[in-house]
This record gives C-alpha cells, sequence and structure tokens, in this order.
C-alpha cells in the first residue's frame, strides 16, 4: 500500500479571525493560545508568523486607515505581537546554532519595528546568531556594533517610503566602512506599489552589496542555501 502524504497543515480562517479578533480586543491570553495551538498542530513557524501574525497587522493598518479601529487599537496590537514573539522566542532559540551571525536594525526614524523583529527571529530559526537592534537605529550606534561583532550580515528595515534620505546616508557610511559586508534590505516600504519598486532597484544599483528581500519565504531560500 502507497503511503498518503498529507499537506503541511495551515491556518485555517476561522483561527485567523478568532486570532484577529483577540488582537483588536486586547485579549492577549487568547492570541498566545491560538498562537500555541496552532504550533502544536504541526503548522510552521514561517506560517504562523506570515499567515496569523503578520497577516493580522497588516489587517489592523487596513482598518486603521479606514477608521474602522482607533490608533489606541493599533498601537494595543503591536503592543501585544511584540509580547507574543518575546512569548515564541525561546522555541526559536533552542534551535542549534552555528558561527553565523545577522544584526538587523531599522533604518534612523523608522518606527516599525515588527518586521524586522520577525526577520532577526528568522536568522535564529535557522541557526544563526541574530542582534535585533530595534526601532529608530541611529548610523553610528549600528557602525559600531557592527565593528564589535562583526556579523555576516546587515539587514536594514524600513516601512516608509519617506525615510529614504536616512536609509541612503547608513548605507553610504556602512558601505564606506565595510565595502564588502553583505547588506539585506526589506520591509513594507519596497513592497506592493510601482514607488517601492523602483526604489529598491535603484538602490541596489548603487549600493553593490545590497540584496533586497520581499519576505520570509526568500530569506528562507537564502538561509536553507548559504
Ligand atoms: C503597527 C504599525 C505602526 C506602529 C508600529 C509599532 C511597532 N512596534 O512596530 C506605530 C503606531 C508606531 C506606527 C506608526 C506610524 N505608521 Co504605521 N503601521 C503599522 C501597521 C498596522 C503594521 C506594521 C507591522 O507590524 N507589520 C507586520 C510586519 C511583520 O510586516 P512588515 O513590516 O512588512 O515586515 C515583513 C516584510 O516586510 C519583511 N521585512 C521587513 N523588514 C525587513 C528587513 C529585512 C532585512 C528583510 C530581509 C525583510 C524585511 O519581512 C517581515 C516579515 O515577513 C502598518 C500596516 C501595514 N500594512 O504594514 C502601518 C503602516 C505601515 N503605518 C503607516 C503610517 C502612515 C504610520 C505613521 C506615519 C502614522 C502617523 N501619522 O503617525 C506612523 C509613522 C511612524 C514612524 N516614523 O515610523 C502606513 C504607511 C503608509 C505608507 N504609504 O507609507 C501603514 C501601511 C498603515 C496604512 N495602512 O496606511 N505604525
Amino acid at each position: 500500500m502507497t503511503a498518503v502524504l498529507s499537506a503541511p497543515p495551515s491556518i485555517e480562517n476561522a483561527c485567523y479571525r478568532e486570532y484577529l479578533k483577540a488582537l483588536l480586543e486586547g485579549d492577549r491570553p487568547r492570541c498566545a493560545e491560538v498562537v500555541q495551538e496552532q504550533l502544536a498542530r504541526g503548522v510552521s513557524l514561517k506560517k504562523v508568523y506570515l499567515d496569523l501574525i503578520q497577516q493580522a497587522m497588516y489587517e489592523v493598518g487596513t482598518l486603521w486607515e479606514r477608521n474602522a479601529v482607533s490608533i489606541a487599537a493599533e498601537h494595543l496590537a503591536s503592543a501585544s505581537t511584540e509580547l507574543l514573539l518575546a512569548q515564541i522566542y525561546p522555541q526559536i532559540f533552542a534551535q542549534p546554532h552555528k558561527d553565523r551571525r545577522a544584526i538587523i536594525a531599522c533604518v534612523p526614524r523608522e518606527l516599525h519595528q515588527i518586521g524586522a523583529r520577525m526577520v532577526a527571529d528568522f536568522f535564529e530559526l535557522h541557526g544563526w546568531h541574530s542582534f535585533s537592534l530595534g526601532a529608530n537605529t541611529p548610523t553610528a550606534a549600528l557602525v559600531s556594533m557592527i565593528r564589535e561583532r562583526d556579523p555576516d550580515v546587515v539587514g536594514l528595515s524600513m516601512s516608509l517610503l519617506f525615510n529614504r534620505p536616512h536609509l541612503e546616508a547608513m548605507l553610504d557610511e556602512i558601505s564606506r566602512e565595510f565595502p564588502t559586508l553583505e547588506l539585506f534590505l526589506g520591509g513594507r516600504a519596497f513592497t506592493g506599489d510601482d514607488a517601492g519598486r523602483q526604489a529598491r532597484e535603484e538602490l541596489m544599483q548603487r549600493y553593490q552589496k545590497l540584496v533586497y528581500f520581499e519576505s520570509l519565504n526568500e530569506l528562507e531560500d537564502y538561509l536553507t542555501n548559504v
């Protein structure tokens, strides 16, 4: 008899809706339960990150844009999400580690740090040591940490296209000081519309070591093949 291979489990819509409802209500225990239930069902961490946590934050943004939820609700959802990521982190950190290091930071003035944090976790999940510097990282601080930690990769996150001058100033400085360092770029500023696409193409032409990653899927390809 031939064994039937079942597809890896995914997040079901009802589960996603329940998570989003709990997130908007500020019901952190229920959010945490949903996350743990999905991981226990065998849903991959990548799917939990992308199809539950990220998807819900994008929807919170759409609801906020339409005035369907308040700014306070958006802040609450962000704070709860960061707490959930911190709760998942010990499971990620349990992976065996290799001698590879990545520093992940948001460009100056950039306050959107959840994506950068997920990226740092994802490096960790693949056995790298990651150092997540969070929102609004000053260039001088990043440069001194690069000197200190000697990373294999530095990843920069930017959600707002109007922060591009700060990103370029940061890239100028890093490229001058560390010309052979691999630089990764990502964030909502570069996804979706033409302006974002054009910006990332111009940046990759200008900075030879810069590589753009649309999502954790492309990053996973890199991390499993490196
Ligand atoms: C939460 C949130 C906030 C929070 C952030 C809190 C925090 N702790 O991070 C706060 C309240 C601070 C905030 C503020 C603002 N926000 Co806001 N925010 C959001 C929201 C709802 C969710 C962001 C998020 O967490 N996404 C989830 C993460 C996981 O997704 P991600 O960032 O895209 O990251 C993934 C990928 O992009 C990629 N990636 C990201 N970085 C990197 C880096 C590397 C190296 C790699 C490889 C990959 C990678 O991998 C990640 C995982 O898959 C978005 C809505 C949205 N659609 O994104 C609006 C949104 C980004 N915000 C918006 C705006 C306008 C603002 C404000 C200007 C509002 C205001 N008037 O004050 C300010 C600006 C603050 C600033 N200077 O940065 C707009 C931007 C619109 C635009 N066209 O640019 C959005 C899209 C909302 C909307 N629908 O209009 N915001």
